[in-house]
């Protein structure tokens, strides 16, 4: 599609000095983004090492990428691409050992990490929970436990009180709804419950609080903090539009993933327009659209499941686990999050693939819907983060997801960049999309 030819753009801007692509706005941030376990290696004294010990899981993180090493080697590589900015979690199990131990080394490491980014003019977004808890957290009850949002809160006081006058970007919690849902629902996560929707419905309840009491402590500590989280946002359609039931399955879908925790947090992603509370701006992990069928009714049943059959006229591709491709969605998605009235950051969007046209196309395509829809909804993105970095460790999925701008070699720790990253350095150095990166 050549943007200046469809529909969606003469309709909308049809003047030919328009027609020479897309500049982004001034100070957009572009870059990629990681998290702890699954980057830096020996992640000991968190719930999944101790899961990945005990064999609860099939694959072990082992080393990673040996992130926690060689830190500098892949900064120097996101500052070679033209990236300006760059996420990563702090582990807070390195930081919080043992309960109510600080381990000033972390700290310090992180302190160094933190530097070197900004030593390279990346700009970190920090994120403070990225799906792993510490050992000791997990048990003694974990995210049920009502005192869990005291516990989170003095990690995150005592990282503010360390590191806060070098960052400016906090993401509190990580796809807080991936982590009740995987951990609770379909128990496939630490700590492998499944199907307690009650609990499940506690933990997110705790979670949303912690997000609150904790966007309160950080701008206490810090002022012009900017402080949101991290939302996973599927594009969530009706399997079969003509059937009631698939409508009526995929808005209770919706419900659950896309507003149930704001809605805990006092927000309304529908209806009537209010400026967000708590957020000073929205992390959006975008990947997919999730089409959904009805399963009949009864609890377990009532939130219908997810159809990969290849049915649907516009199916975009399979990712290599299972992910549609539908870049369309993220226009969606971000049209339907701007009504918070807060701006929006793409904290992640990638794909899963060894097929490296695909990663290109998928990564144009992202990049087209995203200027579309920044210039013709005027919807206030901050920037566009790419997941992720490097390959690394999948969760439950090990090491065979490769989401990587650059690919690992597990057995030497060599990274080896991607085409891709060329083709994304061009659009992070020039802060433009051309015609020609977005003709395909
Ligand atoms: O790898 C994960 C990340 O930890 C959270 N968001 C989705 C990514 C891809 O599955």
């Amino acid at each position: 599609m050549d943007l200046c030819k469809s529909s969606l753009y003469t309709a909308l801007d049809p003047t030919p000095s328009a027609c020479h692509g897309y500049a982004f706005p001034p100070g957009f941030l572009w870059g990629a983004a990681t998290s702890s376990h699954q980057v830096e290696g020996h992640n000991r004294w968190n719930d999944w090492w101790a899961a990945e010990q005990a064999g609860a899981l099939v694959h072990q993180s082992g080393e990673a990428c040996s992130h926690y090493e060689l830190y500098e080697q892949d900064f120097d590589m996101a500052q070679s691409w033209g990236h300006n900015a760059h996420r990563l979690s702090l582990e807070w199990s390195r930081i919080e050992p043992v309960e109510g131990a600080w381990n000033p080394e972390a700290v310090a490491h992180y302190r160094d990490v933190i530097r070197a980014l900004k030593q390279r003019a990346l700009e970190p977004v920090v994120t403070l929970h990225h799906f792993t808890n510490p050992a000791w957290f997990t048990r003694r009850g974990g995210w049920l436990r009502r005192d869990s949002i005291e516990r989170f809160a003095r990690y995150v006081e005592y990282v503010v009180q360390q590191l806060g006058p070098e960052v400016t970007y906090w993401l509190t919690i990580n796809e807080p709804t991936v982590y009740v849902m995987q951990g609770y629902v379909n128990g496939e996560w630490p700590p492998f419950v499944r199907g307690a929707w009650g609990k499940a419905i506690q933990v997110c309840y705790h979670m949303a609080r912690a997000h609150v009491l904790t966007y309160r402590l950080i701008h206490q500590h810090h002022a012009n903090a900017r402080v949101g989280f991290a939302h996973s946002a599927p594009w969530v359609m009706p399997c079969r539009a003509h059937k009631r039931w698939d409508r009526m399955t995929a808005t209770l879908r919706d419900c659950m993933l896309n507003r149930a925790f704001f809605g805990l947090m006092g927000n309304r992603v529908h209806g009537r327009r209010t400026p967000a509370v708590h957020l000073d701006f929205l992390g959006i992990n975008y990947y997919m659209r999730t089409l959904i069928r009805s399963a009949g009714w009864g609890l377990g049943r009532i939130l219908g499941r997810a159809c990969h059959e290849s049915h649907h006229t516009d199916q975009g591709v399979l990712s290599d686990i299972d992910w549609e491709v539908y870049p369309a969605g993220l226009r969606a998605i971000l049209n339907k999050f701007a009504r918070l009235g807060v701006p929006l950051l793409i904290t992640e969007n990638g794909i899963a693939t060894t097929d490296e046209p695909l990663r290109c196309e998928f990564l144009k395509r992202h990049l087209t819907t995203l200027a579309e829809t920044i210039e013709h909804d005027r919807i206030p993105v901050l920037g566009y983060l790419y997941w992720s970095l490097v390959d690394n460790f999948e969760w439950s999925e090990g090491f065979r997801a490769h989401f990587g701008l650059a690919a690992v070699d597990y057995a030497t720790q060599e990274r080896v960049p991607r085409p891709c990253a060329d083709l994304f350095a061009q659009v992070c150095r020039s802060n433009h999309l051309s015609n020609h990166q977005s003709t395909f």
